[in-house]
């Protein structure tokens, strides 16, 4: 019979100061999960709580996270919230009454963690935010958060869009989900760099909720309405441009060169839109967060949290369709 190690976790909040410290064994016969402890084969285990299933930035972001849990030699318990917060809450509260290891949560909207992770605290299991905001009154709720900078993308292409237009355009912008951090910040970013005194025009603007189906809807009745007026659109994702462009070509137009589109993340999808000449921009956000998280996750199972930042973000280029040909290829998502 082999002996191998199950851990627990004291998860002590001290104001701003959290400490983490691993310690206990147990034997294999022992699987119980219900007093916070390892689950199949005693993998040590982590609830991950993702938001859905919107498009295919999504979809590569889970695989990544199951990828990088099996190679880190953790067991996920996976919950879809289905595009619900609601969801999400029962998730996560049940993770906490299964006493797992840690939890990795993909938060749906920014606001409204507050009660839920306090009873994460409570029961010491530390929760890492991956992927977009959240807002909560006391930060130590979290340990650390990984994902894209969101604001920096929304940056990224107004100032693309000032270059290509000279700084003069009417644009139509597609929205991410209502209250999601990456809409709230790709909104604003854009705006900081249009600013008041550009001639860049944002004529209408509302949310496609980072589908594609929704972003091909919204897309028909902005047509509808501004017509021959539209030169630009704005989509949050790619997804939501991918589903514009055919709005677009619906509407007898061309896209990429009738209408320009930019949009943010760098999907597959997108580069081949480039590649056809439908789309002129993306702005990378780069979904492959597993491998960090994990990375993260270790270091939080055995207390050495020291240096690790509140915040880790990580690095977006800006893609063009004039190269896009040349970079499809070695695209990972
Ligand atoms: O851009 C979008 C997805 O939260 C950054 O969510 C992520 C966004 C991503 O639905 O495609």
């Amino acid at each position: 019979m082999s002996t191998h190690f199950r851990m627990t976790r004291h998860w002590l909040a001290v104001g701003s100061m959290i400490m983490i410290s691993v310690i206990g064994c147990s034997s294999k016969s022992d699987n119980s999960t219900a007093d916070g402890s390892s689950g199949e084969n005693d993998k040590p285990v982590i609830g991950f709580v993702q938001t859905g299933s919107e498009g295919d930035w999504r979809k590569a972001h889970t695989v990544s996270v199951r990828e990088a849990a099996e190679a880190a030699g953790y067991e996920l318990r996976f919950a879809d919230g289905q595009a619900k917060q609601e969801n999400q809450i029962k998730a996560l509260s049940s993770f906490v009454a299964q006493g797992v290891d840690g939890i990795i949560l993909a938060p749906l909207v920014e606001t409204g963690w507050d009660n839920v992770l306090e009873k994460a605290q409570k029961r010491n299991i530390p929760v890492l935010i991956l992927d977009r905001q959240v807002d909560v009154k006391d930060d130590s709720l979290f340990v650390t958060y990984i994902g894209a900078d969101t604001y920096n993308e929304g940056r990224l292409a107004a100032e693309w869009l000032i270059e290509k237009t000279g700084g003069k355009a009417k644009v139509v912008e597609l929205q991410g989900t209502p209250g999601a951090s990456p809409t709230i910040n790709r909104y604003n970013g854009f705006r900081d760099v249009i600013g008041e005194e550009s001639g860049i025009e944002i004529i209408a603007s509302q949310s496609g909720d980072f589908r594609r189906s929704k972003g091909k809807e919204v897309m028909e009745a902005f047509l509808k309405k501004h017509g021959d007026e539209i030169e630009v659109v704005y989509a949050h994702n790619d997804d939501m441009a991918i589903g514009a462009i055919q709005a677009i070509e619906d509407a007898g137009k061309k896209p990429g060169d009738d209408i320009i589109l930019v949009s943010i993340d760098g999907v597959r999808g997108a580069f081949e839109a480039m590649v056809e000449g439908k789309l002129n921009c993306t702005v990378e956000c780069n979904p492959l967060q597993g491998p960090m998280a994990f990375e993260a996750m270790d270091k939080i199972l055995s207390g050495d949290i020291g240096d690790m930042p509140k915040k880790q973000m990580i690095k977006d280029e800006v893609y063009e369709r004039e190269n896009a040909k040349e970079v499809i290829d070695s695209r990972k998502y």
